[in-house]
């Protein structure tokens, strides 16, 4: 239970004040998040403390060395640039009373503490084109600002993470193992996910060529993965930090289609309801270019509508496999949660394929 060691991991990091509450924080499917406040002489202020997922990052210390990298590398670039609000523009690790980056509770498990990020929000259904062409901007600056970094090179924090070809093999084994028997209940979704196999190997194969250049990724660019400043709308902090590795941009691009163009929540239950909002995809695509200021290669643009597809079958196939395993990844809240997720991923990628030419050609006209 994270819980009860909660309040014995906050007394070890170097927080000021009078500890007030902690409250359980966010949608993220992988780590437990708790918002925690405290009053320092009647101000009250707040911090995010995690634990983070090791059975899913199951070398929590290395994830934490990455981020240490990637935070320090964004903000010398932050300061060089005259950005004075920096600690609202990238997450500022708290440290524990002893100095160190991370505390451990008396499980061994790994918990860090963040500066929360005042007024702002991360959206998981975004509202308008302006929010998601400002998250995709931010991502891309991301991106960008990890282009010249020189660091020691980052772990790959989970192995084959975006190789969708194994997640594609992995599905197949829990197809045959079947060990929760629900095989039987979701053979119209296994038929899809066999299916569209040929999609699964699109970018490895551009990337085997050495046709598309590996490059510092996020990720996971999920659009609750970014905080948008409530005043100006602007994409102010890029979040989750735990699968920033290398990869492709198309990867942090198609995950960004497969959530921003969905109308509707990961785990809508009525399908009729998810269908492509190319007004979104618009958006993220001028984001996105304009965010990575001409880094990307004529041929990563030329795949961007690709990219999408791919990000939301393999997402849809990560569900499903976890669906047919017994729910042993994503956090659930219900039975077969993750069979609804994934209906909603093969929906969408349904209408990513209906509205594809268009997007082809949209992207075909952005400079
Ligand atoms: P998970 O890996 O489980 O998705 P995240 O790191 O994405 O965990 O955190 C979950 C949520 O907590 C985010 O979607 C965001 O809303 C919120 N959050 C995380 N870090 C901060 C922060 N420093 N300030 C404000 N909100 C945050
Ligand atoms: C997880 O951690 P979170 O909730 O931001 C997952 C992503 C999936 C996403 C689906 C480490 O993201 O890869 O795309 O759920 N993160 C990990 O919503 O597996
Ligand atoms: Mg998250």
């Amino acid at each position: 239970m994270t819980i009860v060691f909660l309040e014995d991991v906050i007394k070890q990091f170097d927080i000021l004040g009078d500890y007030v509450s902690a409250e359980p924080y966010g949608n993220g499917h992988i780590n437990d998040t708790f918002v925690v406040v405290f009053d320092q002489g009647g101000t009250i202020v707040k911090y995010i403390v995690q634990r983070i997922n090791d059975n899913i990052f199951t070398e929590p210390v290395r994830v934490m060395e990455n981020i240490i990298h990637v935070t320090q590398h964004i903000r010398k670039k932050a300061e060089a640039k005259g950005i004075e609000d920096i600690s609202r523009r990238v997450l500022t690790l708290v440290k524990t009373l002893m100095g160190e980056d991370f505390a451990r509770d008396p499980d061994g498990h790994v918990w860090r503490c963040y500066i929360f990020i005042e007024d702002s929000k991360s959206w998981d259904i975004i509202e308008t084109p302006s929010q998601a062409f400002e998250a995709a901007k931010a991502f891309g600056a991301f991106q960008s600002d990890l282009m010249d970094y020189d660091g020691q090179r980052l772990f790959e924090t989970i192995p084959l993470f975006h190789h969708t070809l194994n997640r594609f093999a992995t599905l197949q084994k829990a197809i045959q193992d079947d060990v929760k028997n629900r095989a039987i209940k979701v053979k119209s979704e296994i038929d899809f996910a066999l299916s569209h196999e040929p999609l699964a190997g699109c970018l490895l194969s551009l990337q085997e060529k050495g046709v598309i250049p590996e490059r510092i990724t996020h990720n996971d660019t999920k659009l609750n993965n970014v905080l948008l400043d409530d005043k100006t709308g602007e994409g102010i902090c890029v979040l989750d930090l735990d699968t920033v590795m290398p990869g492709l941009s198309l990867y942090d691009f198609g995950d960004m289609v497969r959530t921003a163009t969905n109308p509707v929540a990961e785990d809508e239950l009525d399908l009729s309801k998810v269908v492509v909002q190319t007004r979104m995809f618009e958006a993220i695509a001028k984001g996105y270019l304009e965010g990575t200021a001409g880094a990307l290669l004529p041929v990563e643009r030329e795949h961007l509508v690709t990219s999408g597809k791919l990000l939301t079958y393999e997402c849809g196939i990560r569900f499903l496999t976890d669906y047919l395993q017994g729910d042993v990844y994503f956090k659930i809240k219900r039975e077969a949660h993750n069979l609804d997720r994934c209906r909603t991923q093969f929906a969408l990628v349904r209408s990513l394929e209906e509205h594809e030419e268009g997007l082809v050609k949209f992207v075909s006209t952005l400079s």
